[in-house]
């Protein structure tokens, strides 16, 4: 089985290695917005904090609730809400500090045996500790694309469908049964 504790560790060392690097790149850079309906970094970093503060919620409830039925969320309306792209850079990156410090707290406390607890997010069938694991994996390609290099992705506990983002999308690879892998950017997100 997947660990989620390994996860965790992955994270806490990204958390400590990231602001640092995010606070090299300028403000005026961080604005700038590569194209009409892409995603500055301001917009690319607010989403990261968007992703940890609905995975918080699902780390918690998946401890806390039965099998719960976690909802996904939309990717570009959470951006868009919260204006990010006129909160200052230094502030957004703050944010995803603490927000994931907090997501960080949540999931430290996961008791060995409860790692296989079954829930869904968006209707997708996973354990917690798959969850646990996609987020960091998604957080670690989104920094990628915002500049911040953190090592190689762990490929390990990819999803069958996994949702990509706004600036990058990705292959989608299909639930097991279909056979075509096809390029697509909703606007809901599970990660
Ligand atoms: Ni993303």
């Amino acid at each position: 089985m997947v660990s989620s504790m390994e996860a965790v560790g992955k994270l806490k060392r990204i958390v400590a290695q990231a602001p640092s690097l995010l606070m090299a790149i300028s403000p005026e850079k961080a604005s700038n917005q590569p194209a009409p309906g892409k995603w500055s970094k301001k917009q690319e970093l607010g989403h990261l904090v968007d992703s940890a503060c609905n995975n918080h919620q699902r780390v918690v409830r998946a401890q806390v609730e039965e099998q719960p039925a976690l909802p996904d969320y939309d990717g570009d309306r959470w951006v868009a809400l919260h204006n990010y792209q006129v909160m200052d850079w230094s502030e957004i990156i703050e944010c995803w500090r603490v927000m994931n410090q907090q997501l960080i707290r949540a999931a430290m406390l996961v008791a060995p045996r409860a790692s296989g607890r079954k829930l869904t997010v968006g209707g997708h069938p996973m354990t917690l500790s798959v969850l646990v694991n996609d987020y960091v994996d998604h957080l670690r390609h989104d920094l990628r694309h915002i500049g911040i290099d953190l090592g190689p992705e762990d490929r390990r506990s990819r999803r069958s469908a996994e949702s990509p983002c706004k600036n990058n999308p990705r292959a989608v690879i299909p639930p097991s049964g279909a056979d075509t892998i096809s390029i697509t950017n909703p606007g809901q997100t599970t990660r």
